[in-house]
């Protein structure tokens, strides 16, 4: 199929696409990056005369890549964006990264403090001093601390600057004060379900995963794109892939809706939403009934042998057949908290620490006796032994047990696949390499976690695992720039706000949050879920709320207190990011207005609470300080050489041997079958112990087929990535309004042909949540059946309600992340 314009009902439900290149759809970011954007960020008047100085500014968003572009500044003013000729990456900034001048000199900016005259959220402040702003927020702080403790000021992490130094994402000035004084952190888990599934394989949080092809490997057969919106949300990564294509790698998208990437693609198959984990699990059926799996790999790198116990369905120990004690074990702490304060990402674990003492036992073919599984030479991968009186299988035959379901036929009945593509899909993981492109939101059901566990058991399988280890440089930062005193802040997941203002505890201790600190966090309140049920169950009940950021967002709307920043043109700083690099960005700019660079902000609060000794040091200092650890210090990464190099790869990612890949688990290889599985955080969820071993396949919440209300709400919500936004962010930048003007929904012709509502008219999407108004604009790339609602836009751009009114405050037990796409509407005629 070639032309979306063609595709039918039956396309959709029933039959996977092969998409041919032409894109029925906007031309994405990526695809006009060097083009239009390059236009449209020429400003200024180019003749006149003055002086002209060039500067490299980071794209500051959070996961997406970082792109270093060239400001040109004349007589002190921006007056262009644009690519820097000679990025050693040759990265292509989109528009979101040329617009910054449009951010700085815009008049819907914070420009000075401000403090609330009407009620909260009504929007009447007053201009203040920046010392009463200061000497206001420092007393109720002090209020809060001496009444309720410290923890209770609690500060979201928010992606508003991944600076270093002026950042407010983790590892910053606003870590390094919140440590200093012990305030609690509260983590948004806005993206880390689907890692957190691959976590419990890989047994290391994030993107210290397995990467790359496999040893020996040099091409890419496969470059498989789970549910990732690559196009718009990634469009560097997606011109790579596309490139790969050119040269023959299959490139294979599976995402309900004909997005940019699924129109490029040599197979598109359109599943039922929040059905890939039945998908996998039958690839996986395919892949061990006609024995194509990876068996060399099993049994050398995955815990494949392992005897499993059938009594309590654990591992088989050495210490079960000796009688002996088992020695003292982290076992309930292997799954672990935040990434940030989670030993094992810190560099403090010791993988296989207690396997030396008491190893697991496989079964020794040659000798017919159980033994260690570092110790026998041919272990069996499939078979029931009996060892000691204890019965025990091994732990391939349990995932084969458990997949045994998943036929093809089954499958397609819950996934809306044809059986024959799932063989086909099986197949093609097996080829070598193929590479997974996962989602990071798309698939947040309540089954996200086992999205993750089965992409990496399906990894593991196919021996699909990399050599090189991704790294995420935000975790590596010296301790005496964080946490001077010692002391660290507990952080905790923003999804159990509710209970623990209800109970004033959290897991076991005294914690009543009274002060909110909005520091760039957008997702708190307008890009979070269930904004009514935020507002009055929780920011109703704080004492005081004060914000920094750069407009008046929905968050900072209803604040005591707001703080104006200053944007990425305006400070120095370094990001830590997440594409193995440290990157210097330059101001270009002196502040405007009354605005601050954030760490400056810190610095006044530090003052002005007692510790202003812990900020007597210059940015540089701070910089140098940050980095006086590994791998930095081994590169001699210092902040002279980032101001001169601007862009500094991490070489140690790059030249990690294949024999130091060690994975973070117990066993030191893929666990795609658990020993010990616990949930994320143990917050008195229930939790199914004895069925989370292995990948298991669970119907969304909200949903699913049987969810009690899909009767009364029949579409299922997917709220992407808005193409022309970050986030919460750009909703003022006049380029992207010219694009996007308004919130809008997607959906079907058929679909809304059926209900009597037109193209361009006003609609009313609603659920017993919460409902919002916007433009209704027929796409027939929307699968029938969903809604597609772009997210990021504060309520006061739509007639009515938010997107994120829509979505449940319910969450994934496991993994604590909220259901962002678990959600079901019905959508109906608006009239004002
Ligand atoms: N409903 C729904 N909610 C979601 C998602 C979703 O798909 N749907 N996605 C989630 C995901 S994956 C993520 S990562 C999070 C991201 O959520 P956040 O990390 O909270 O990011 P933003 O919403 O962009 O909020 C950043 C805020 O910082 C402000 N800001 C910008 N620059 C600066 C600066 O230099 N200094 C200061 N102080 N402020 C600044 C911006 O104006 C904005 O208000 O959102 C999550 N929320
Ligand atoms: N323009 C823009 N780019 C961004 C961001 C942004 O805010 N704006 N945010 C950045 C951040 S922090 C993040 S975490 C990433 C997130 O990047 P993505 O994970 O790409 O983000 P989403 O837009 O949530 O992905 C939605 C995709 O999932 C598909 N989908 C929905 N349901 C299902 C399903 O059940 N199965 C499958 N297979 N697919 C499904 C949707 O059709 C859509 O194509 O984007 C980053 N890039
Ligand atoms: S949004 Fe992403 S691709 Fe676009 S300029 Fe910024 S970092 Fe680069
Ligand atoms: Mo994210």
């Amino acid at each position: 199929m070639s032309n979306a314009k063609t595709l039918s009902r039956r396309g959709f439900l029933k039959t996977s696409a092969v998409a041919g290149a032409a894109a029925f759809s906007a031309a994405s970011l990526a695809g006009c990056a060097q083009g239009q954007s390059e236009e449209l960020a020429q400003t200024g008047d180019s003749e006149a005369a003055g002086v002209e100085e060039t500067h490299h500014v980071c794209c500051q968003w959070a996961t997406c890549h970082n792109c270093l572009v060239e400001t040109v500044v004349r007589d002190g003013k921006c007056v262009s964006v644009r690519t820097w000729a000679e990025n050693p990456w040759m990265e292509r900034p989109c528009a979101r990264g040329r617009v910054w001048i449009q951010r700085a000199y815009n008049d819907t900016r914070l420009k000075y403090p401000m403090r609330r005259v009407g009620e909260r959220g009504s929007g009447e402040w007053e201009r203040i001093s920046w010392d009463e702003a200061i000497e206001t927020i420092a007393a109720e702080i002090k209020k809060a601390t001496e009444a309720y403790g410290p923890q209770s000021i609690i500060m979201p992490l928010g992606a508003g600057g991944m600076g270093r130094v002026h950042g407010t994402e983790n590892g910053n000035l606003c870590n390094r004060l919140q440590n200093i004084l012990g305030w609690t952190g509260l983590n948004p888990t806005a993206d880390d379900g689907e890692a957190y599934g691959q976590q419990k394989v890989w047994g290391d949080f994030l993107y210290h995963k397995p990467m790359g092809m496999p040893p020996g490997c040099d091409t890419n057969k496969v470059n498989m794109v789970w549910g990732y919106n690559i196009g718009v949300t990634m469009p560097n990564t997606a011109l790579t892939l596309l490139s790969e294509q050119a040269m023959g790698t299959k490139l294979v998208v599976i995402d309900p809706n004909y997005t940019w990437i699924a129109s490029r693609a040599d197979l598109w198959v359109p599943l039922r939403p929040g059905t890939d984990t039945a998908l996998m699990m039958a690839m996986m059926h395919v892949i061990i009934e006609e024995g194509l799996q990876d068996t060399d790999f099993l049994l050398t790198q995955s815990v494949a042998p392992v005897l499993i116990r059938q009594d309590n369905l654990r591992y088989l120990r050495l210490s079960d057949v000796t009688g002996e004690e088992r020695p003292a074990s982290d076992d309930e702490n292997v799954t672990g908290g935040m990434w940030f304060d989670d030993p094992k990402v810190m560099g403090m674990a010791n993988p296989g620490y207690l396997e030396d003492v008491d190893p697991c036992l496989v079964w020794a073919e040659a000798t017919d006796e159980a033994g260690s599984l570092y110790e026998v030479a041919t272990p069996a991968l499939t078979g029931s032994f009996t060892v000691s009186g204890i019965a025990c299988r091994t732990a391939f035959d349990m995932l084969a047990e458990r997949v045994a379901e998943f036929t093809p036929e089954y499958a397609s009945e819950i996934c809306e696949v044809p059986a024959e593509t799932i063989v086909e899909l099986a197949h093609l993981a097996c080829e070598k390499a193929c590479t997974y492109y996962s989602t990071q939101t798309g698939i947040a059901y309540y089954n996200m976690d086992q999205t993750g566990m089965a992409t990496a058991t399906l990894k593991t399988l196919t021996g699909n695992v990399g050599v090189q280890i991704g790294d995420d440089y935000w975790n590596h930062v010296a301790e005496e720039y964080l946490a001077p005193t010692g002391q660290k802040s507990k952080w905790v997941p923003l999804t159990n706000i509710y209970q623990i203002i209800e109970s004033g505890m959290w897991q076991g201790e005294p914690l009543q949050p009274k002060v909110l600190f909005l520091n760039g966090a957008g997702s708190t309140v307008g890009g979070g879920a269930d904004l009514n049920r935020t507002k009055r169950d929780f920011l109703d009940k704080m004492d005081f709320i004060f914000a920094t950021d750069i407009v008046m967002n929905e968050g900072p709307s209803y604040a005591d207190i707001v703080l104006p920043a200053s944007t990425a043109l305006e400070k120095s700083d370094y990001l830590p990011t997440t594409n193995f690099a440290l990157r210097y960005t330059d101001k270009s700019i002196e502040p405007l207005y009354e605005t601050k660079p954030d760490g400056d902000i810190i610095r006044l609060l530090a003052e002005a609470l007692g510790v202003g000794e812990y900020f007597n040091y210059t940015d540089d200092e701070f910089i140098d300080m940050s980095l006086n650890c590994e791998p930095y210090l081994s590169e001699g990464i210092t902040s002279a050489r980032l101001k001169s190099e601007f862009l500094v790869p991490i070489m140690a990612t790059y030249t990690l041997a294949p024999e130091k890949c060690v994975l973070m688990t117990k066993t030191r290889r893929a666990e795609f079958y658990v020993d010990y599985p616990a949930p994320r955080f143990k917050s008195g969820e229930d939790y199914d112990f004895d069925q989370s071993h292995l990948v298991r396949y669970i119907e969304p919440k909200h949903a699913g087929k049987d969810s009690p209300d899909r009767d009364k709400f029949p579409f299922v919500v997917s709220g992407e990535k808005l193409q022309e936004a970050y986030h919460t962010q750009l909703q003022n930048v006049g380029w992207m309004l010219e694009t996007m003007p308004e919130p809008i929904v997607k959906a079907n012709p058929l679909d809304m042909e059926a209900l009597s509502l037109e193209d361009g008219s006003y609609v009313e999407v609603y659920n017993n949540f919460g409902h919002a108004v916007a433009k209704l604009v027929y796409s027939e790339g929307i699968r029938p059946g969903m809604l597609s609602c772009p997210v990021g836009w504060s309520s006061s751009a739509f007639k009515a309600g938010n997107w994120v009114e829509l979505i449940s405050s319910d969450y994934d037990t496991q993994t604590q992340q909220v259901l962002y796409q678990d959600v079901a509407a019905a959508i109906r005629p608006w009239a004002e």
